[in-house]
């Protein structure tokens, strides 16, 4: 199998940081955003929705959605487990990943893909020409604002989001709260429960 990703973006990094933890290395290949590589032809024929990471299996499947990539890579590579171990966390797991994506992902994306130049008329991700609308930048960071405490209140007395060890969920957590900097919304320091989450998390993965 490859994986294409890139580095520095957020939905890779849910991927990356999954494969790091379970101390996978598999066949990677870089495509530069930066300069609108995953738009191009040539990574188009690999995957038309012209985004970003996406998984080639063997027999050629691909796969383009960042839960999909970590549910095979999970069958494939069951040790270490991160998308819970029993029914009922692996409903938690998805749920926490479902809510994260929509609330906090999805939010800092308004935010960002709506007020940079550099996303002018790719207010969406993929190959379509999608104008900017300048009002949802506030409301992806109201979103934000509200999304903070209600998880702040969901942490309170546990180490982790999901069952009783680290999973996809608080790895995808960690990155949205970074990837709210680049908004400049990140969890504010009065949240102590999720700080003390990221901490948790870092360590986990070795990132410290
Ligand atoms: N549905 C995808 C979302 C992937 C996604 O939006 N990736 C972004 C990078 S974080 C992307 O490919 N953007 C392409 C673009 O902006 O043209 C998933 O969950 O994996």
């Amino acid at each position: 199998m490859k994986l294409y990703t890139f580095d520095p973006a957020p939905n890779p990094k849910r991927v990356t940081l999954f494969l790091k933890y379970k101390d996978i290395e598999i066949d990677t290949t870089q495509i530069d955003m930066g300069s609108g590589e995953q738009l191009g032809d040539d990574y188009k024929r690999i995957n038309p929705l012209g985004t970003l990471p996406a998984l080639v299996l063997d027999d050629g499947t691909v796969l383009t959605e960042v839960i999909g990539i970590c549910s095979y890579l999970e069958s494939q590579f069951p040790d270490k487990p991160l998308m819970g171990s029993t029914a009922l966390e692996q409903a938690q797991v998805l749920s926490w990943d479902h809510k994260l994506f929509n609330t906090v992902m999805m939010a800092v994306a308004e935010a960002l893909r709506n007020h940079s130049p550099a996303f002018a008329n790719r207010a969406l991700p993929g190959p379509l020409d999608v104008p900017q609308i300048s009002e949802l930048v506030q409301r992806g960071k109201l979103r934000l604002e509200h999304a903070w405490p209600s998880i702040e209140a969901d942490l309170e007395g546990r180490n982790w989001l999901a069952g009783d060890s680290i999973s996809l969920a608080d790895i995808d957590f960690l990155v949205c709260c970074e990837f709210s900097g680049w908004v400049k919304c990140a969890p504010p320091e009065s949240c102590k429960n999720i700080h003390a989450h990221i901490a948790r998390v870092r360590q986990a993965l070795s990132l410290d």
